[in-house]
């Protein structure tokens, strides 16, 4: 049995849209960010990072979403997982490249841009982290510029990897990147998409 830990309103979003798309059965164990839960043994166990999503396959524990994600869609087939290892090694890259170049960045944009009550927000935090997102979205624009997907000729975990971390662009105005704002909708449009953002909305 598949069960995965965490919140639909956390990263975790992104380990259930994955879930959807491959019509997985699984027991989600819906535990919140910033839950004592995270730091108790039971949970440190199955992920010492103390973080969502997780996790646990048949006994098999493993944490980060990107990695998860990578994981179920080679474990369950399917076109979702490239099978020409260029195209594997694309969906790796985009993976990658989301956590370094634009996940967290976005994140605490959107924090502190327009989801914490304003008087939390840190308008030099917003204005920091854009100066990252800005570049990146370069990038990620000039790729689907070139071709609709990011893996090869169709949707696959590379797409859902780097549209899952862009959760938060769905409201936030991308009319400077034009193929990355269609391409973001094309993505969470898919059924599976509409029924991840049904979990957390
Ligand atoms: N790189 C990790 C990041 C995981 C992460 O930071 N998750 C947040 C929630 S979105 C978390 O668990 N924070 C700790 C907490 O809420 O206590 C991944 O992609 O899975």
């Amino acid at each position: 049995m598949l069960r995965i830990y965490g919140s639909a309103r956390s990263r975790t979003v992104r380990t259930l849209w994955m879930a959807q798309e491959l019509g997985l059965a699984y027991e989600h164990i819906d535990v919140a960010p910033g839950s004592p839960d995270l730091r108790a043994p039971g949970f440190k166990a199955l992920n010492p990072n103390g973080r969502i999503p997780a996790i646990e396959d048949d006994g098999f524990a493993l944490s980060e979403s990107m990695a998860i994600n990578l994981y179920l869609a080679k474990k369950h087939g399917g076109g979702l997982y490239p099978s020409d290892p260029k195209n594997e090694a694309r969906a790796w890259q985009w993976s990658f490249w989301t956590v370094d170049r634009l996940d967290r960045q976005l994140v605490i944009h959107a924090n502190h841009a327009f989801v914490l009550p304003e008087a939390q927000r840190n308008a030099a935090m917003a204005e920091t982290t854009w100066a990252e997102i800005v570049p990146a979205l370069d990038v990620l624009e000039t790729a689907l510029a070139r071709s609709p997907w990011l893996a090869g000729a169709a949707f696959t975990v590379a797409d859902l990897n780097v549209a899952a971390a862009m959760y938060r662009g769905l409201f936030m105005d991308l009319g400077n990147w034009p193929h990355v704002r269609d391409w973001l909708s094309r993505c969470w449009d898919r059924p599976a998409g509409k029924a991840a953002r049904a979990l957390r909305e």
